[in-house]
Parts: C-alpha cells; sequence; structure tokens
C-alpha cells in the first residue's frame, strides 16, 4: 500500500494523473491480448512491483534506435521501467559508468545474477574473422555474446539487428554479421522492428512480471500478442485496397485522401506486427497514416528481401 501511493505520489509529481496512468495501463493490456480484467494486475506491475528482475542490456550493431525509441516513450515513463521496476545493472547508452568502471559493472553483473538477469540485446553480431568487425573494451561482439547471454534466464533481442541481423546483414554482407539467437544457436525473444514499438518490448517484460514466464512466439521467436497478425489486416485503410482505390503518386489528390499504398509499395500485406493498433509515440500515429508505406521492417531480412522500396510486391 505504501510502496502504491509512493508511486502515484512520484507520477503526479512528473504531471500524470492516477487516470492517465490507468488510461496506460488499458491499452497495454489490450496490446498484449489480455482481457480488460487484468488492467488492475497491469497496473500493480509498475504501482507496487514485488520483484524487481536484474537486467544487462548489450549494445552491438545498430544505430540505438531501439533504446532511443523506448527512451522516448513518455510511457510507462522510462524511469519508472528502468529504476523502480528493473534492476538496469548495465546500459552503456543511459549509464553514468564509463571506461574501465563500465566494463568492472557488467562483469560483476553477469557473476552476481548468473542465471537470473535478463540480457537484452541490441544489434547484430559479426561472425566472420573471427567476430573482428565490432569491439567494446578489446573483446568482440561474438566473444562478449557468447561469455554473457548463455548466463541469462531469457535473452530478449530487441530490433531488427539483434534479431535477425538488419541493415548491417544486407548483402553482400561481408562481416557475416547475424542476429543473436542465430550466432548463438539459442531461442531468443525478438521484439521485432527498426526500430520495434517500445510498447512491445515493454508488454514482454510486464507480460514476464505477470506470468513468471515470457509471452508465446511465432517460429521467428516474436511474441504473438504484437506479431500474429499482418499489417495489411488491421490497417485502416484495407477497405481502399478491396476497392482498388490506389495511391499512384506521393501529394496526389488520391494520397491525400488515404487510400492505399499498395502501388506505392506497401509490403503491409507480407508484413506481422501491430502497428496500425498499436501505433508509436504512445498512438500518435504509424508509417501508413502518416502516408508512407510499410517496408517490412519487422520481417528478417528486409532489407534484402522487401527491397527495392516504394516499388509493388
Ligand atoms: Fe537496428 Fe536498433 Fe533498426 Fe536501429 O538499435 S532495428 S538499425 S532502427 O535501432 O538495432
Ligand atoms: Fe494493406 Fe498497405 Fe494498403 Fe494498408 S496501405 S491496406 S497495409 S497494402
Ligand atoms: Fe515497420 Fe511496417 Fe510497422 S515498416 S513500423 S512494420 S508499418
Amino acid at each position: 500500500m505504501e510502496k502504491e501511493k509512493e508511486f502515484y505520489a512520484r507520477i503526479e509529481a512528473k504531471g500524470v494523473s492516477r487516470r492517465d496512468f490507468m488510461k496506460f495501463c488499458t491499452f497495454l493490456t489490450a496490446t498484449m491480448g489480455l482481457s480488460a480484467a487484468y488492467v488492475s494486475k497491469v497496473a500493480q506491475v509498475f504501482a507496487a512491483p514485488s520483484q524487481r528482475p536484474p537486467v544487462i542490456w548489450l549494445h552491438f550493431a545498430e544505430c540505438t534506435g531501439c533504446s532511443e525509441a523506448t527512451l522516448r516513450a513518455m510511457f510507462p515513463w522510462i524511469d519508472e521501467l528502468l529504476l523502480e521496476v528493473l534492476s538496469m545493472e548495465y546500459h552503456e547508452t543511459i549509464m553514468a559508468a564509463a571506461g574501465r568502471q563500465a566494463e568492472d559493472q557488467l562483469h560483476a553483473a553477469v557473476e552476481k545474477y548468473k542465471g537470473k538477469f535478463i540480457c537484452v540485446c541490441e544489434g547484430a553480431v559479426a561472425t566472420k574473422y573471427d567476430g573482428g568487425y565490432g569491439k567494446i573494451a578489446g573483446r568482440t561482439f561474438l566473444e562478449i555474446a557468447k561469455e554473457v547471454c548463455p548466463q541469462a534466464a531469457a535473452v530478449v533481442c530487441i530490433g531488427q539487428c539483434s534479431s535477425f541481423g538488419g541493415i548491417q546483414a544486407a548483402a553482400p554482407n561481408l562481416g557475416g554479421w547475424k542476429g543473436v539467437g542465430e550466432v548463438l544457436g539459442i531461442k531468443t525473444i525478438n521484439i521485432a522492428g527498426c526500430p520495434p514499438n517500445p510498447i512491445n518490448f515493454v508488454g514482454t517484460i510486464v507480460n514476464y512480471l505477470l506470468f513468471g514466464k515470457l509471452p508465446a512466439v511465432d517460429d521467428l521467436g516474436r511474441p504473438l500478442f504484437a506479431y500474429g497478425k499482418t499489417v495489411h489486416d488491421q490497417c485502416p485503410r484495407r477497405s481502399h485496397f478491396e476497392n482498388e482505390e490506389f495511391v499512384e503518386e506521393f501529394g496526389s489528390p488520391e494520397a491525400a485522401m488515404g487510400y492505399c499504398l499498395y502501388k506505392m509499395g506497401c509490403r503491409g500485406p507480407e508484413t506481422y506486427n501491430n502497428c496500425p493498433i498499436a501505433k508509436f509515440n504512445d498512438g500518435t500515429s504509424w508509417p501508413v497514416e502518416a502516408g508512407h508505406p510499410c517496408l517490412g521492417c519487422s520481417e528478417p531480412q528486409f532489407w534484402d528481401k522487401m527491397t527495392p522500396f516504394y516499388e509493388p510486391l
């Protein structure tokens, strides 16, 4: 009770009312595919956390867009998630420590929480030339991944790069870049997207805290609550597709009328993601709503398989 009171006082001081918070929890609960009966339980995960699982967040080759997207999500006020709900032991972008101090922190955290921590991976790992394409503190991404990931309770890959290799794995892929699961031969939870929607990451973590297990996934390791349906099947422009009302030029009257973007190269029909429902930036918009075709960013090797962009399938 005390904890809960403190929580509401803390978020109120940040200008977030209890009502705003409950609205977020309702949205998150629906995104997770749970019934409304779970809203108060989801709220409890934030308001009165019973455990603070340690998290070690590794960066490999990427643009840091995944961290940026997560850190910029107003909900759930990422500092709450990182500092109060989770125990963030290592995250290069946001930690104060640098150099040897940061390295020591990583090793100490792996040692201390062996078998208990959640390892979040962002970015791809190079496999050619002994992984020599990417290093941190003199050690290759490959060495770091091999050392840290197998000691985690679970490995969550955030983004296209750690899930499937991403841009650096696009042809000709000189470094032999791959997703973390493939490199290590382990099963990872893949929060696909370039960048992924932070709500799908938060939903995965909340699922873990609520039920003590990771969410059900598809054969590519993507949580079904978020990646169970195609963009096309949830798209508000779908009736235009059925009526064969297409945009054929950006800036045209058809574009202004919100016609279907299929002929502009939309990959919604073969892309599994919840963008039309979850939207980005706290439900503000998503690519198709902004008038841009889906590029297929949550599908493996989309840089190779979905290109050339802007041309119909
Ligand atoms: Fe990859 Fe993350 Fe694309 Fe970037 O860091 S998924 S390049 S948007 O953001 O890993
Ligand atoms: Fe499908 Fe894309 Fe057209 Fe939407 S805009 S209906 S996702 S093809
Ligand atoms: Fe990516 Fe397509 Fe959604 S490009 S963000 S999966 S609309």
